[in-house]
């Protein structure tokens, strides 16, 4: 299959990239993504202005099923100067989404100030849902603060920026946030961080099973794949069309990439499962999608992206 995709300026030839978070934080780590047969692009981890250590240990857990996870990371990241010179200064094999993050809007602010001072003209994603860090709420439940953000980042950037979701949950809520993001010129948005606040128990010890927040975290995996591919279709068919879409949620076999794409999802990212089977994980989900491109008799990726068929 010819996977060739294009977001803004960036030309993709393979589908699948690391989530956020995941294989991202060192360069070590995102070289192992770089190099992963199969992966079509890498992200790195959102960055603060400073380094952060994050929250206490144990802070990820895999469930014993696993396929899936609840994190309560809290951002620890190496600081966007490190991240910054990594997309610079590293001769990069694939596209290399730089993901920014800020503790303040001024913070925000001046990440993508820097950014544009050192003419990067790579991927920007904006990460507007960290559910993790404790007393930060995620900026994009509050449409107010993400219309006003976005109203203040764009009266000086000129790059080319995607913004990292929360799942939504109510139709209202697709539409008031489609409305607000169809006003910049986004190059994309990645939808879904992930499921915030969830709570998983021990049930040997009757203990949560994360440190921080009282072990409150963000799930990810299988459990999430419904809710993620709802939130690609509802953005495909509210957003406008040059607004690209990265799916995120629930990869775990090819037939989960598939879903993203009938969705209207452009590239698809895979975090805990990357997490639990590591970086061979894209050339397994490849040739899985390539078998059902097989036996589906589908020959190029237009037969398939935002083709969902609806009952009526
Ligand atoms: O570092 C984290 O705790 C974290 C982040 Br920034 C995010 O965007 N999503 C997530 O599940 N964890």
């Amino acid at each position: 299959m010819n996977y060739s995709t294009t977001i803004a300026n960036e030309h993709f030839d393979h589908l699948l990239l690391n989530a956020g978070g995941i294989f991202c934080e060192s360069v070590d780590q995102l070289e192992k993504i770089q190099h992963a047969p199969g992966a079509g692009a890498v992200m790195t981890k959102s960055a603060t202005a400073e380094k952060r250590a994050g929250n206490p240990n144990p802070r990820y857990f895999t469930y014993p099923d696993h396929h899936n996870t609840i994190n309560a990371m809290g951002l620890p990241n190496l600081g966007i100067d490190y991240y910054l010179d990594y997309v610079l200064h590293h001769q990069l094999t694939l596209p290399t989404i730089l993901s920014v993050v800020g503790l303040s809007e001024e913070e925000i602010l001046a990440n993508l100030k820097k950014i544009q001072a050192s003419g990067y003209d790579g991927l920007i994603e904006l990460n507007l849902s960290c559910p993790n860090v404790p007393g930060k709420p995620q900026i994009a439940y509050d449409f107010d603060t993400t219309d006003h953000l976005l109203d203040r980042i764009y009266s000086f950037f000129t790059g080319h920026l995607g913004v990292k979701l929360p799942p939504y949950f109510d139709m209202a809520h697709f539409d008031r946030i489609a409305k607000i993001l169809n006003q910049y010129p986004l190059a994309y948005v990645n939808a879904v961080n992930s499921v915030g606040n969830g709570l998983v128990i021990d049930p040997e010890t009757d203990r949560v099973v994360l440190m921080a927040k009282g072990g409150f975290g963000g799930l990810g995996g299988a459990q999430i794949k419904a809710t993620a591919l709802a939130n690609v279709r509802a953005l495909r068919l509210r957003l406008k069309p040059e607004i690209k879409i990265i799916g995120t949620g629930g990869v775990t076999t090819g037939r989960d990439v598939y879903d993203h794409l009938l969705c209207g999802a452009d590239l698809v990212s895979v975090g805990s499962q990357l997490a639990i089977e590591g970086p061979s994980i894209f050339q397994r989900l490849e040739d899985e999608l390539e078998a059902i491109f097989a036996e589906k008799h589908i020959e190029s990726l237009d037969q398939v992206r935002g083709k969902l068929k609806r009952l009526d």
